[in-house]
């Protein structure tokens, strides 16, 4: 039976760093903030700015938040960040997602300054991952990362497969997987022979968000099993994209839904929050 690898702990530790950090920067007279935006009422995502407000008052940062309504236009969201990006008491921007149909993401995106774009969702924060000298680092990703180094394993030369290649976890994923000399492996819904791919790999990261997908004989024994998925079931449950029950019996250590990937997603955020602070006033 694997090693459950406690998210939650993991977070508390990250953060309980960075309320200390902030507390010295304080006492220097720099103080963090945070912008969180959120359009419209989806229950899912008010519950995610809920979860970074209260980390902002856990670490001792200033958080601002402009709830808008479903109905807001691009245009208004793209005055509200604009405003944001010339706003001094506001260190890092963060646009809730997803947002309206009628809002274009990728527009509102492109608008938040790169050095307040603590998701690193911005296309010049996206190429400086992908050349390897970075700022920002991807939020979950990198929440990913630090429970990967938490398990002790290293992963210079492991096998590395992740599923799910989308931009916000599997494609960044994989770049910081091959910084610390993976190799790595993106599977999709197009791959053939998944179980084959999967029953490869030292550390398996699904981030496919189908719930319970990945079945404890898709892996290879003793092999860290990171599950990104964040799915709620009919019955108001969380449940990962990784069968826990069938998957622990196999791997070496895994991550649990809920307490998992998700609090570190969090604590991620604060990390490149002051990140942005120090980026910011030096300017
Ligand atoms: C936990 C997210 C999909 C799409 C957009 C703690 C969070 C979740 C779970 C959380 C997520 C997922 C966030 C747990 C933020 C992670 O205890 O397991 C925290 O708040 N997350 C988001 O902002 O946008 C998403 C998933």
């Amino acid at each position: 039976m694997g090693q459950i690898i406690d998210g939650k702990a993991v977070s508390a530790k990250v953060k309980e760093e960075i309320r200390l950090e902030t507390e010295k920067l304080k006492e220097q007279g720099i103080e963090i903030g945070l912008a969180v935006v959120i359009v419209g009422d989806d229950p899912a995502s008010q519950v995610y700015v809920r979860n970074k407000e209260k980390a902002c008052e856990t670490v001792g940062f200033n958080s601002f938040k402009y709830a808008l309504p479903a109905e807001t236009t691009e245009e208004e969201l793209l005055n509200v960040v604009k405003e944001l990006n010339e706003d001094k008491n506001v260190n890092g921007i963060l646009v809730q997602l997803p947002l309206p149909k009628h809002i274009d993401e990728k527009t509102i995106i492109n608008a938040i300054a790169p050095n307040k774009d603590v998701d690193a969702f911005h296309p010049v924060n996206v190429g400086k991952i992908m050349v390897g000298n970075y700022d920002f680092v991807p939020c979950t990703p990198a929440g990913v990362m630090e429970l990967i180094k938490e398990s002790g394993i290293d992963v210079s030369g492991k096998e590395c497969v992740i599923v799910g290649r989308s931009n916000i976890v599997g494609k960044p994923q994989a770049m910081l997987l091959l910084h610390q000399n993976g190799t790595v492996t993106i599977c999709h819904s197009k791959t053939k022979n998944l179980a084959e791919k999967t029953k490869n790999a030292d550390i398996l990261v699904a981030a496919v968000g189908i719930p319970n997908f990945i079945k404890g004989d898709m892996i290879k024994e003793g092999a860290v099993v990171i599950d990104v998925g964040i799915n709620r079931l009919e019955n108001k449950k969380l449940c990962g994209d990784v069968e826990f029950e069938s998957a622990e019996k196999v791997a070496g250590a895994i991550t649990p839904v809920p307490g998992g990937v998700g609090p570190m997603t969090i604590a991620m955020l604060m990390k490149n929050t002051v990140k942005a602070a120090i980026l910011n006033k030096s300017k």
